[in-house]
């Protein structure tokens, strides 16, 4: 069947400072790719410490807080919009738990992980902080207006 305009739904990826550090970049992007979900935006971008105390708001009472924000700032990121349908659980699927070591293999983070302080990837958990945090993370005219050559999206 085609897949309803409604069902699309975009996910703000993120490749932690870990995961650039350790050139992983391709190799995850590689995997989105694969999936068969469309790329809306991309670029590597050295966070400032504001953007990422807003982006982890919920967590900023957790006592891991300081030291997340300290690793979120700590070298350039690569941030992400992709999109399709189902695309956010989907994509938390492909990352994986949170705690590496619980990841599943065949996860991004089951892969090529072994600590929740250094989990590589960051994937929204709702639609609707999908769009909240690509609002948060891209500027006007970043995001890309294109169809990929697939489409309309068949199942
Ligand atoms: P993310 O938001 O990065 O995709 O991760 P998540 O939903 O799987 O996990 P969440 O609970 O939202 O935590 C956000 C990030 O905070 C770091 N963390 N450290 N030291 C700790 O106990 C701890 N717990 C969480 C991780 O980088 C986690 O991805």
């Amino acid at each position: 069947r085609i897949v309803a305009s409604s069902e699309i739904e975009q996910s703000y990826i993120m490749i932690k400072p870990d995961g650039v550090q350790r050139g992983l970049v391709g190799e995850i992007i590689s995997r989105f790719e694969k999936k068969g979900f469309l790329l809306k935006g991309l670029k590597l971008f050295q966070c400032p410490k504001e953007l990422a105390q807003e982006h982890y708001k919920d967590l900023n009472e957790r006592p891991f807080f300081p030291k997340l924000i300290e690793y979120i700032t700590s070298g350039p990121v690569v941030c992400m919009a992709w999109e399709g349908a189902g695309v956010v659980a989907s994509a938390r699927k492909l990352i994986g738990a949170t705690n590496p070591l619980q990841a599943e293999p065949g996860t991004i983070r089951g892969d090529l992980a072994v600590q929740t302080g250094r989990n590589v990837i960051h994937g929204s958990d709702s639609p609707d902080n999908g769009k909240r945090e690509i609002a948060l993370w891209f500027k006007e005219g970043e995001l890309a207006q294109w169809e990929s050559v697939q489409s309309p999206w068949l199942i």
